[in-house]
């Protein structure tokens, strides 16, 4: 059986959470989830390592988001930073689903983009998870997108 991390904070303004574990659910009803609420970006890192280490997550996804001035930016580069030094320390896949304050003017797009992205991104870790290091292979280098529509391959 396989167990998620889904790890998620108290800054992001949509439940993105909510949508990773549906598309968890829906791909495999009896995953096991664990999840892990802190309060910001720069806080997932330590999450994602306790649920591999200590929780026993086979992986994790990390819901962030981040504010528009460079003071957010900064913080989400060394949390992403942190991100990575968790898979690689771990030899685990912490899949970083971000959303960026600036990415869109109205907050309802904002919404749409986080949800088809955690949903998208949900779906990547469990096919890496359930299927290793191939599942992805029949999309290399088809121009998928997480948040907006796939923009497809050069011809
Ligand atoms: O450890 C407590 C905080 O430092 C931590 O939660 C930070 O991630 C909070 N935070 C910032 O300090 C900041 O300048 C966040 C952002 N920007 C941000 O854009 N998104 C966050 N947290 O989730
Ligand atoms: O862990 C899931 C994603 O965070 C990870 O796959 C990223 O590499 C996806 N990604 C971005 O988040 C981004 O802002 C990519 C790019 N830009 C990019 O330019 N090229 C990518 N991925 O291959
Ligand atoms: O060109 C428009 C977008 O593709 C570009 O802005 C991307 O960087 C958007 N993006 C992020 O900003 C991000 O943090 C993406 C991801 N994460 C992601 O995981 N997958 C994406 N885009 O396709």
């Amino acid at each position: 059986m396989v167990r998620v991390g889904v790890a998620d904070t108290t800054f992001a303004r949509v439940d993105m959470a909510r949508y990773a574990i549906e598309a968890i659910q829906e791909i495999d009803p009896n995953a096991e989830i664990v999840r892990y609420t802190v309060p910001g970006i720069k806080d997932l890192p330590v999450a994602a390592l306790r649920l591999i280490e200590e929780f026993g997550c086979d992986g994790v996804i990390t819901l962030g988001w981040v504010g528009s001035s460079l003071t957010d930016k900064l913080s989400y580069v060394v949390a992403s930073m942190g991100l990575i030094l968790v898979q690689l320390k771990t030899r685990r896949h912490v899949i970083d689903v971000t959303v960026h304050e600036d990415e869109a003017s109205s907050p309802e797009e904002l919404r749409q983009i986080a949800i088809d992205r955690a949903r998208k991104h949900a779906r990547n870790l469990m096919m890496l998870l359930l299927e290793g290091p191939e599942a992805l292979t029949p999309w290399a280098g088809k121009g998928l997108r997480q948040g907006r529509p796939d923009v497809g391959p050069i011809e």
